[in-house]
């Protein structure tokens, strides 16, 4: 295998993962209504604190032993040389030979981290200074747009890792974001995206930020000519305009200035930031615009505690170790195919959709680093909306379904809108659903309540059910970045358990270039000559004829 230092075992060789599989047979009928029932202290022991979050994680399906053979995989896996390797800079990304180092992003100024012997800290604060720079401008009024009016609008044009970071981030700390300013996020191709998103606002109080790291993403480029025709269009074609109203953010300054955009006005950032794990670079400037730069960097402490804490804690007592181990747990060994994300906080409500493309885009592989197909399921499915919502919804299939659906809940003690009853209601809820699916309702307790026969087991609930419970006191800034951390952190154990590169991303590539082709097909003038499978080839020639009004 390029680049590794030591040869790990294959998983299934590992001892570790074979006494897991030995000790699964025994505890695999264990009930969780008996191991709290036998073990008082259950509750208060299987917990864990770090960056002003506690996790409890008694509710899973588990024993100490569990635990202890978890652990002892994550240190036969190699898992804490992985991370040294991150946090040193070394090219972990080895199928597009680059460092990971979303974790410099964050780093102190006084920090050093290495990448082909340069220390790259000083880069990010110099980037961090110019946004910091420039958001103060635009939020003080005192850079303009082309008729001298005042910004009030901002418009981040991204797809993907340069979209979903930036729209969960404004979406969580909203309370802290400047009220008189407005915020869209315009990701997808779909015309309908943009035409909303700039439906009412006024080109001379907008600006666009071109959030691409390559720069040529096709979306991204679609929509930022249509933003650049539609700010033109406001200007009777004054090419002079786009310089007030559009940065950009990317580390292609020659496509940037291709685009008409002036580099002066460009955020940098380097190749070693993936697109998913960019949210703290130049990609979070809609953020910082929006929360202001004291905030922006309160928000990277919460990251680089957290990314500290991952670095230097024991496993045993470290949060994104625990919980990638549990997650791996419940998915190699039980068979759970998704994970419920579930936050009792209505700011996170972006909180899953960002998830989604973090978890299953760094960990939906099926070869391992040394080329060959992993020996068991990958990444699970992940999920989620917030609370109570929820439950009106899919809970149904959680607590009585005939899955295994493991949960995260996540909540703050405090609410940032204190409104009467409303947040122990909230939070009333979370514990309850814990509680429920944990600890089920029998047969017994059913009929004691005077349930007819016929209705008893449509009542009942198995329980036995996992999840895990994360509190930390408030939504600041601060605890947003640690619990982004964490997420990012777990995923970077789960991968490193099952050698998988979770860094890149050739899984989106194929559809990409089959695009580029039907593109072509669907414009052009001449009946094409298509060379797809029957069912393309016929859907193509439907939708061609649908849009000639000729069917
Ligand atoms: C994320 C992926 C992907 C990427 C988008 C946008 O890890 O690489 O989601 O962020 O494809 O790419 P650009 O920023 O280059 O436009």
């Amino acid at each position: 295998m390029k680049n590794s230092k030591t040869q790990i075992a294959p998983l299934t060789e590992r001892h570790a993962w074979q006494a897991l599989a030995i000790h699964f047979e025994r505890v695999r009928q264990l009930q969780l209504r008996t191991l709290f029932a036998d073990d008082p202290q259950r509750g208060e022991r299987m917990t864990a604190e770090a960056a002003g979050f506690y996790l409890d994680y008694s509710k899973n399906l588990i024993t100490d032993e569990t635990l202890k053979l978890l652990l002892q995989l994550a240190e036969e896996s190699g898992l804490r040389a992985r991370i040294d390797a991150m946090f040193g800079g070394e090219k972990i990304n080895i199928t597009e030979d680059r460092a990971v180092l979303h974790v410099a992003l964050r780093a102190p100024k006084e920090a050093s981290i290495v990448v082909d012997g340069e220390n790259v800290v000083p880069r990010v604060h110099t980037v961090l200074d110019k946004m910091a720079d420039f958001c103060d401008r635009v939020r003080s009024g005192q850079w303009r747009g082309h008729t001298g009016k005042r910004i009030l609008n901002v418009v981040n044009i991204g797809i993907g890792g340069s979209d979903l970071g930036p729209v969960m981030a404004y979406e969580a700390l909203k309370y802290y974001s400047d009220r008189a300013m407005t915020f869209r996020f315009v990701s997808n191709v779909d015309g309908t995206d943009f035409a909303e998103a700039v439906r009412d606002l006024d080109p001379a109080r907008t600006l666009f930020i071109a959030s691409s790291k390559t720069f040529t993403t096709l979306e991204t480029m679609t929509n930022a000519h249509s933003a650049r025709d539609w700010v033109l269009a406001g200007f009777d074609g004054d090419v002079k305009s786009v310089a007030r109203h559009f940065v950009a953010v990317s580390t292609n300054a020659e496509a940037v200035a291709k685009f008409g955009i002036d580099t002066a006005n460009m955020f940098g950032f380097w190749d070693w930031v993936g697109g998913r794990y960019s949210m703290d670079s130049a990609i979070g400037l809609s953020t910082m615009l929006a929360i202001g730069p004291a905030n922006f960097r309160a928000m990277l402490t919460g990251f680089n505690r957290m990314d500290e804490h991952f670095r230097s804690a024991p496993f045993a007592r470290n949060l994104p170790v625990l919980m990638g181990l549990l997650a791996l747990w419940h998915n190699n060994f039980f068979g759970a195919q998704t994970v419920a994300v579930l936050p009792y906080e209505q700011y996170l409500k972006r909180f899953p959709a960002y998830l989604q493309q973090l978890t299953m885009e760094s960990n939906g592989k099926h070869v391992s680093l040394d080329g060959n197909r992993v020996p068991c399921d990958t990444s699970p499915i992940y999920f989620g909306e917030p609370g109570t919502n929820g439950q009106h919804s899919f809970y149904q299939l959680i607590h009585q379904g005939t899955r295994i659906i493991p949960c995260d809940f996540i909540a703050f003690s405090k609410s940032l809108n204190p409104l009467g009853e409303h947040h122990d209601i909230l939070l009333a809820n979370m514990f309850a659903q814990g509680e429920a699916l944990a600890v089920g309702k029998t047969r017994e307790e059913v009929e004691a309540q005077g349930t007819p026969d016929w209705l008893v087991p449509h009542r009942v609930f198995e329980g036995n059910r996992p999840s895990n419970t994360l509190l930390a006191d408030s939504l600041t800034p601060e605890t947003f970045g640690s619990l982004v951390a964490l997420y990012e952190h777990n995923v970077f154990t789960q991968g490193a358990i099952w050698n998988i590169g979770s860094f890149d991303q050739w899984g989106v590539e194929l559809g990409k270039q089959l695009a580029q082709a039907i593109i072509g097909e669907l414009a052009s003038e001449e009946e094409p000559a298509l060379a797809h499978d029957s069912s393309t080839n016929n859907l193509i020639r439907r939708y061609r004829k649908l849009k000639k009004g000729s069917l």
